[in-house]
């Protein structure tokens, strides 16, 4: 039996549900990108909302680049089960914010007219580090990526993100209505100025103008967004779907932990999330540095760690005193040059990561957390880096961090028929596979400019404490690196 609205009565005694009338949901938030994250966490604040009884909330979810979760979810009635699990048990419950899901490119037109309705109020985003299209290192749009390129030739059809938006905003302006605020959702510092900057480079190659107009009229609030939410497994949908009694297509397994701090600047209205736990705050870089640095930072550095070591998840690398040794140094050394919001004690956060990442309920895979390194790098472990050098300080773990990366993705080159998951996969595998001497991998990865920019290659000492760190993991016989590597 589906799960749906009609089959909601059927679910086991107790279980938390929609109570509040699905049909009277207003549609004033479009999400891009209703991924697992998405549903983990933003859906959530506003399911609360709903059931509080203020109906004018309800999300229109579209998938940016495929119709899967559209397929999912329409028989579904947008329904979705939502599972935290924790070392104690597991809270299952259903989630209704949702109110209608559009699919990938084929729905663009549909997309577009919600996005241009007056009843849109807010266009949120979780389209990940590589959906904004900017180049890490400048910050520039990439012009010549393909969805860029092609909406900038056809800009009253788009597809991209940045088009959806940008033509959105220009018949919301020729019809009077006030344009809506675009929440970034993705984990990046300053995501709202980065997704600002995104839409103004397009919209200046269009029409100069209203990309002033976008400029003065339009917020783009920041956000830090937190709760680890692995990709769903097939085991996953079966254990849920066990528990429910209804089948859902695509459930979301979680962690209990949820963090939300958001800056109070909307164009028309939103959501009472901090009745509901989110935090509205004007120091967002410091929660948002704070968080990509000490988990997302050493998240990646476990993860490359993990995968070679044989780690499948992360709970099994946190098991690993290899890992852990590398880690509790990595966490000082980010600590030593953080800004850190008010009220907010460092170590009991690092704390608190430890036992998240412990959480043996998750099967959170060190392969998915170590894709798109050169999308996650540069914010999560270079900026600190960048803070120590210019303070003088050596960084012993954040370099091991650096060469378990490199090793990863020389590993990877010398795999036959190996391929990073990650857009710069060929640029990066070219560059590993050139020559075979320890200082010389080092010295043409660090040559790619995007990642590490033209300072951290000059870096003399930096570059010293790299090679030494990535000849250390090649000579450790528990670490399993690329055969071909002279250490
Ligand atoms: C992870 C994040 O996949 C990754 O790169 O580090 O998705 C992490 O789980 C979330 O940011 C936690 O909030």
């Amino acid at each position: 039996m589906r799960l749906n609205e009609a089959n909601l009565k059927n679910l086991p005694t107790g279980m938390q549900q929609p109570t509040y009338d699905r049909k009277k949901v207003a549609s004033a938030i479009v999400h891009l990108g209703i991924g697992a994250f998405h549903r983990a966490h933003q859906a959530m604040f506003t399911d609360a909302v709903l059931a509080s009884g203020d109906l004018a909330w309800g999300i229109v979810g579209a998938g940016v680049i495929s119709d899967d979760m559209k397929k999912a979810l329409l028989p579904q009635d947008g329904l979705y089960t939502l599972a935290e699990m924790s070392a104690d048990g597991e809270k299952i419950k259903v989630i209704g914010s949702i109110v209608d899901v559009l699919g990938g490119p084929e729905d663009a037109d549909k997309l577009l007219a919600r996005m241009s309705d007056a009843g849109t109020r807010i266009v949120s985003l979780t389209v990940t580090e590589k959906g904004y299209c900017l180049d890490v290192a400048t910050g520039k749009l990439l012009l010549q990526a393909p969805a860029i390129a092609a909406d900038l030739k056809s800009p009253a059809t788009p597809k991209s993100i940045h088009g959806l938006i940008v033509q959105a905003l220009k018949n919301r302006q020729a019809a009077g209505i006030p344009p809506f605020t675009v929440l970034s959702c993705d984990n990046l510092p300053n995501n709202g100025k980065l997704a600002k900057a995104a839409v103004l480079a397009y919209a200046r190659e269009l029409d100069p103008a209203f990309a002033q107009w976008i400029e003065a009229n339009v917020r783009f609030p920041c956000t830090m967004v937190d709760r680890i939410t692995p990709a769903t497994t097939d085991a996953d949908r079966a254990h849920v779907n066990g528990k429910t009694g209804l089948e859902d297509a695509w459930p979301v397994v979680t962690e209990e932990f949820v963090q939300w701090v958001i800056e109070d600047e909307f164009t028309m209205g939103r959501p009472d999330w901090d009745k509901f736990g989110t935090v509205f705050s004007d120091e967002i870089e410091r929660w948002e540095n704070m968080k990509l640095r000490c988990l997302n930072g050493s998240h990646s550095t476990l993860s490359y760690l993990g995968q070679l070591t044989g780690r499948e998840t992360v709970a099994d690398a946190m098991g690993l005193k290899l890992i852990t040794d590398v880690l509790d140094p990595l966490w000082v050394e980010i600590r030593e040059v953080l800004q850190v919001p008010k009220g907010v004690d460092t170590a009991a956060y690092v704390d608190s990561l430890k036992r998240r990442f412990r959480n043996p309920a998750l099967k959170h895979k060190t392969a998915q957390i170590a894709s798109d390194g050169s999308q996650k790098l540069p914010q999560r472990l270079l900026a600190p880096l960048r803070d120590r050098i210019a303070k003088g300080l050596p960084s012993p773990a954040i370099a091991t961090a650096v060469a378990a990366w490199m090793h990863f993705a020389v590993k990877t080159a010398h795999t036959p028929g190996g391929a990073l998951n990650d857009p710069m996969s060929d640029e990066i595998l070219a560059q590993a596979r050139k020559r075979t001497a320890a200082a010389d991998i080092v010295d043409d990865l660090l040559a790619l400019e995007k990642i590490f920019g033209a300072d951290l290659p000059a870096n003399a000492a930096f570059r010293t404490e790299l090679i030494g760190k990535f000849v250390e993991l090649a000579r450790n016989p528990a670490v399993d690196t690329a055969a071909q590597i002279q250490a």
